[in-house]
């Protein structure tokens, strides 16, 4: 089976390009390296050291005898995604090539517009090509957890069924996202489910929550094939911030009172869930939604775990509440469902202890590339 990685140079594309190849998939990587110029363009750079893609793919070559194929463009450019698929004729295509940062979304209009160009137009180029070139080909796409927002009531899988006035029907689940960046999902999922009904094509949307991680046993394998470990505050996660500046003595910027709870999953489930998804194809013209999340934390209940897990490194980990520069809820119900995935045989690792020392081991490791400007953040959404 040939799957096509778009996004494959980034953290979740790399991981999971190389796991699908371990297990036989012919695999191909399209990728604008944009990413890259995107941290140079703001100052910021991974913690770990990554190679160049041409490098990390010759040498999983040399070690393997497993090609991977490399497509160097941006979707957004119309005629190079087509001859991209026609070239290399996938079966699947896994979409991970987007702008990922909701700070990066708020910076100003330039880079909301930016985000929402990069991913709506990208996405969309990508739906023509394939209504054109393989209108088989299953498309797996990178959606968020932040689409749904924080409603007051439980969330499902996509969908929800109303009664009203007497009638009922299944509907889409309403969306409130929290930046422009989490918007420009919200459109991706309403064009990609527009183009299953109105073509027949086929898709799978994966609500991803946020994913943790620089392991998997592939990227384990060779120095050159290590992943990004993003801890700037603008493509930082909070888990990761928190694991850096633990390991550099900085206290924990935990944003307003903590409370903002979301699903997380271990990056070594990304691949997995990516797995399971593109060997359980949905029918013709169907739009299927899975909650790809393994479990739930508050921001609070992360710092409280590093600060736990720390001072068995000997770390002294203090928290500070800052004034949140995002407007969210910061208390909040929340109870999203993530059934899906597991009845197709996803079985979860957590984030224990054990998982938060080998974070802390890489933050430690390479606490001496931490560029401490970059702790604080420095996007408001006001
Ligand atoms: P990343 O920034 O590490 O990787 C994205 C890759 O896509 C980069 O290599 C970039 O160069 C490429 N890209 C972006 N725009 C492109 C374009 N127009 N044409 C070609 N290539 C392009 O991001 P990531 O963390 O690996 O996230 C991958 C996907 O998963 C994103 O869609 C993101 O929204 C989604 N997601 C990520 C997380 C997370 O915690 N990392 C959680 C939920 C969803
Ligand atoms: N936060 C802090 N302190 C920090 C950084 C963040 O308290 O130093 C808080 C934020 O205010 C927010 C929560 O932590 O309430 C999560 O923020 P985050 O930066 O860890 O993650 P987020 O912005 O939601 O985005 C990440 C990925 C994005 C993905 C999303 C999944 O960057 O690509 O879509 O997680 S989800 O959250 O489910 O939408």
């Amino acid at each position: 089976m040939r799957v096509l990685v778009i996004g494959g140079d980034g953290y979740c594309g790399w991981a999971t390009a190389l796991h699908l190849s371990e297990r036989g998939y012919e695999v191909g990587i399209a990728d604008s390296l944009v990413r890259r110029h995107w941290d140079m363009s703001i100052g910021v750079e991974t913690l770990t050291p990554i190679a160049p893609i041409g490098r990390r793919i010759e040498r999983w070559e040399q070690l393997t005898g497993k090609k991977i194929d490399l497509y160097l463009g941006d979707i957004t450019d119309y005629p190079f995604l087509e001859s991209t698929l026609q070239r290399f004729a996938p079966d699947a295509i896994v979409h991970f090539g987007e702008q990922r940062s909701a700070p990066f979304s708020m910076i100003d209009r330039q880079h909301a517009v930016l985000t929402q160009v990069n991913n709506v137009v990208g996405t969309l180029n990508l739906l023509y090509a394939m209504h054109d070139h393989c209108p088989d080909c299953h498309l797996v796409k990178l959606g968020t957890m932040g689409e749904y927002g924080t409603p007051n009531i439980d969330i499902e899988e996509g969908y929800i069924t109303i009664q009203h006035n007497g009638r009922e029907d299944r509907l889409p689940f309403p969306k409130q996202p929290g930046s422009f960046y989490h918007l420009s999902k919200v459109h991706d999922s309403h064009n990609i489910h527009f183009a299953c009904r109105i073509w027949g094509l086929r898709a799978t949307d994966l609500n991803q929550g946020v994913v943790y991680g620089v392991s998997t046993p592939e990227t384990d394998r060779d120095e050159l094939f290590i992943n990004r470990f993003d801890y700037d505050g603008i493509f930082g996660t909070a888990l990761n911030r928190f694991c850096v500046q633990a390991a550099i003595g900085h206290p924990l910027t935990v944003y307003g009172t903590g409370g903002q709870t979301r699903g997380f999953l271990d990056i070594r489930d990304t691949v997995r869930c990516i797995e399971i998804t593109v060997a359980n194809p949905p029918s013709q013209g169907e739009f299927r939604v899975f909650n790809q999340f393994t479990e739930q934390f508050s921001v609070l209940d992360l710092a409280c775990m590093v600060k736990r897990a720390g001072a068995q490194f000997g770390l002294d980990v203090e928290l500070r509440h800052m004034d949140n520069p995002r407007v969210e809820k910061e208390q909040h119900y929340y109870n999203a469902k993530n059934t899906q995935l597991r009845s197709l045989g996803l079985e979860p690792h957590c984030l224990s202890n054990s998982l938060l020392d080998s974070l802390l081991h890489f933050a430690v490791r390479y606490r001496d590339r931490v560029d401490k400007a970059q702790i604080l953040p420095q996007v408001n959404w006001r």
